[in-house]
């Protein structure tokens, strides 16, 4: 399937490392299904702020404006989304890569996963369920008091995950499930 005229001017060309997944830049997740992009377009946007990406189904979107967890989440419920939840060794991967496209140093950000309604009980925003965990060691630990909040690229250690105080200010991925 070939993206429409209109489709394609939205689609900006890539200007930073390319990534292996196809990219569909929309104001919108909900524009990015119709058309879907054909599966051999490789492209991204990181020139583009309105840009959701595509993969296995869901819908991505990098923001690139440091908040508190909380701040962040509402920041994606206001675009008809969450933060981001992970599933699978895969989709941990994608936004690693999806991050590291935005900020090649793979600083901090915010994903959807936290215990601060119950310590130890860790749970999705968006309220999927939690089945895949990609702690690094030792964490979480609530290092020095209440960490309910979970980061990733903790140590500057991309994919892995750490536990820390929610009013931390970092930047995150949205997700429209
Ligand atoms: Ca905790
Ligand atoms: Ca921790």
């Amino acid at each position: 399937m070939r993206l429409s005229s209109i489709e394609s001017e939205r689609v900006q060309p890539c200007t930073s490392a390319p990534l292996s997944f196809v990219a569909c830049c929309t104001p919108s997740p909900w524009q990015a299904r119709f058309p879907q992009p054909s599966t051999d377009l490789k492209l991204q946007c990181g020139s583009c702020p309105m840009c959701w990406f595509n993969h296995d189904g869901h819908f991505y979107k990098y923001v690139d404006t440091g908040m508190t967890w909380a701040d962040a989440e509402l920041h994606c419920l206001s675009l008809g989304a969450n933060l981001v939840s992970i599933h699978n060794e895969d989709e941990n991967n994608f936004v690693v890569k999806l991050i590291e496209n935005f900020d090649p140093t793979n600083g901090k950000h915010w994903i959807g996963f936290s215990d601060t309604h119950k310590e130890g009980s860790w749970m999705w925003s968006d309220g999927s369920q939690g089945d895949f965990y990609a702690w690094y060691k030792g964490e979480p630990n609530n290092h020095g008091g209440p960490e309910d909040c979970v980061e990733i690229n903790r140590f500057s250690l991309p994919s892995k995950w750490n536990d820390t105080p929610c009013n931390g200010v970092h930047r995150f991925v949205c997700k429209a499930r």
